[in-house]
């Protein structure tokens, strides 16, 4: 049995609409955030030494990161779904986006969100807080939101290629892909195409279960 490791709230949604798409039985363990800092509980470091999420246990092998996850839940059980071609200009697409969700693309989102909450930071003496709040407002307007501008014109470069990020039908990519933009809606202007693309993934049965199974979904926002 595969136990999906999920923290509330997180990248691990992902993995839960990876194992509906593929109708794969799975268990759920649920973690929840501590509720000041926003972190994982520390029994996910029991799981794995990082102590992050998605982690899923599938028998004796314990698999972590998001990409890794959904290459080996594909390439595993997937019987030739949701991933293309070997030696298809759609399976090298494929790989760029399973590659670039996490390692690119969020890597600015979880800065801008890092970013916003350093003035906030209750250990921060007052007279700094005013000087904090107008360093991190320059790096993000300076740094980070043309960056994520940058971002956001790819995937809409891409999407006016094929419905998908790897072509006409759903794969790996698009679940990965899905988390940055998800956060880039609240941290920028998506264009009229990734909204629709957004909608379009939304409405599908196998992610609204995976909503119901993971429970709320309300990503940290700047
Ligand atoms: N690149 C990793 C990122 C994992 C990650 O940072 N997960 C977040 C959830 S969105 C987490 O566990 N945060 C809680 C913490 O860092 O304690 C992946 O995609 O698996």
């Amino acid at each position: 049995m595969i136990t999906v490791h999920h923290l509330a709230a997180s990248r691990s949604q992902r993995i839960l609409w990876l194992l509906e798409e593929l109708g794969l039985p799975y268990e759920v363990k649920r973690y929840e955030r501590d509720p000041k800092t926003m972190l994982a509980p520390p029994e996910l470091r029991a799981i794995h030494p990082l102590g992050k999420s998605p982690v899923i246990t599938d028998g004796d092998k314990t698999i972590a990161e998001t990409g890794a996850i959904v290459e080996y839940l594909i390439e595993t059980y997937g019987n030739g779904k949701l991933i293309p071609a070997p030696g298809t200009p759609e399976k090298r697409r494929y790989t760029y986006w399973l590659h670039y969700a996490e390692g690119s693309a969020m890597p600015p989102m979880v800065m801008k969100l890092i970013f916003s909450r350093i003035p906030k930071a209750p250990e921060l003496p007052f007279f700094i807080k005013p000087i904090a709040r107008t360093l991190m407002k320059g790096v993000t307007e300076s740094f980070l939101d043309p960056q994520i501008k940058n971002h956001v014109a790819l995937w809409d470069t891409e999407l006016q290629k094929s419905p998908y990020f790897a072509g006409d039908s759903l794969t790996g990519a698009d679940i990965l892909m899905s988390f940055p933009i998800e956060a880039a809606a609240a941290r920028a202007t998506l264009t009229p195409c990734l909204t629709d693309y957004l909608t379009t993934i939304h409405a599908r049965p196998a992610y609204q279960a995976a909503l119901k199974t993971g429970g709320p979904y309300e990503l940290l926002t700047p």
